[in-house]
C-alpha cells in the first residue's frame, strides 16, 4: 500500500449533544474582522519572473467548496498555486448534534486541489479523502445545517465562538444555526442568510467569490472535482 499523506489514527473529535435551552445566547462571538494575513501570491524578482521558487503556503485560503448533505460529504478546495497543509484546522457542524472534528496530521491539499471530508461515515482515509470520527457515526443533517471552518487551536469550546478564529462558513435550509453569529461577527456571512436546501440528489457549490448565499449554486454533485457552475 503506498504511503498516504493522511494518517488514519489521528482524527480528533468532540461531540456535544445540546439541549435547546442552552443554544440560546451562544454562538455569537465578539464582532471582529478576520485578518487573513496572507502573503503575496507572487513576487517579482530581478529578472521580472513572477514565478518565484516555492510559492508560499497559505492554508487559510482553503475554502468550503461544496456540500452534499445527502451523502454527508464536504469538499474543501485549495485555490492557490501551492500545496497547503491544513492539519489541525477544525470543522464544526451543529445539527443534529454539535460536533467538532480536527483535520488529521499531514492533511495536504494539492495546488488547485480538493479534499473530500466524509462526515460521520466509516471508511479508509486516502490522499484525497478523509473519514471523520467513525467512532461517532452521526452523518450530516440533510434538510438544514451549517459547516464552519476554523484555524488550528487546542480544543476549547469557547474558541468556536471566536469570530477571529473562523475562516469560512455556510448554512443551508434555514437560518439561526449555532455558529451563525460567529460567522456574521467575522463578516463572512450575512445575518440570518442561508442557502436553500438542495433537492434529492443535488449538492450546493461555491461559485468562487463572495460570502453569502448568492455565492452558492445548487447543481448535480461534483464532490472531489471542480465545481460545475452554470
Ligand atoms: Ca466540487
Amino acid at each position: 500500500m503506498p504511503a498516504s499523506p493522511i494518517t488514519t489514527q489521528y482524527t480528533r473529535f468532540a461531540l456535544l449533544v445540546f439541549l435547546p435551552v442552552i443554544i440560546f445566547g451562544f454562538g455569537c462571538g465578539d464582532a471582529g474582522n478576520i485578518n487573513p494575513n496572507l502573503p503575496d501570491a507572487g513576487m517579482v524578482g530581478p529578472t521580472g519572473n513572477t514565478e518565484p521558487p516555492g510559492a508560499p503556503e497559505t492554508p487559510e485560503a482553503v475554502v468550503i467548496n461544496e456540500i452534499f448533505p445527502e451523502a454527508s460529504q464536504i469538499e474543501l478546495h485549495n485555490p492557490t498555486s501551492a500545496s497547503v497543509n491544513i492539519s489541525g484546522f477544525w470543522l464544526c457542524h451543529s445539527t443534529p448534534a454539535l460536533i467538532y472534528t480536527q483535520m488529521p496530521d499531514n492533511t495536504i491539499i494539492d495546488p488547485d486541489g480538493f479534499l473530500i471530508v466524509n462526515w460521520g461515515i466509516n471508511g479508509t482515509n486516502s490522499a484525497d479523502e478523509i473519514f471523520t470520527f467513525p467512532a461517532v457515526p452521526i452523518p450530516m443533517n440533510v434538510p438544514h445545517g451549517e459547516i464552519g471552518f476554523y484555524v488550528p487551536f487546542g480544543f476549547d469550546e469557547n474558541n468556536f465562538a471566536d469570530s477571529d478564529l473562523i475562516r469560512d462558513y455556510v448554512q443551508w435550509g434555514e437560518a439561526d444555526h449555532f455558529r451563525q453569529g460567529v460567522a456574521v461577527g467575522a463578516d463572512i456571512w450575512p445575518e440570518r442568510a442561508f442557502v436553500p436546501s438542495p433537492p434529492a440528489g443535488q449538492s450546493f457549490s461555491f461559485n468562487g467569490s463572495g460570502d453569502s448565499p448568492e455565492s452558492w449554486v445548487i447543481t448535480p454533485p461534483t464532490i472531489g472535482i471542480e465545481n460545475n457552475i452554470p
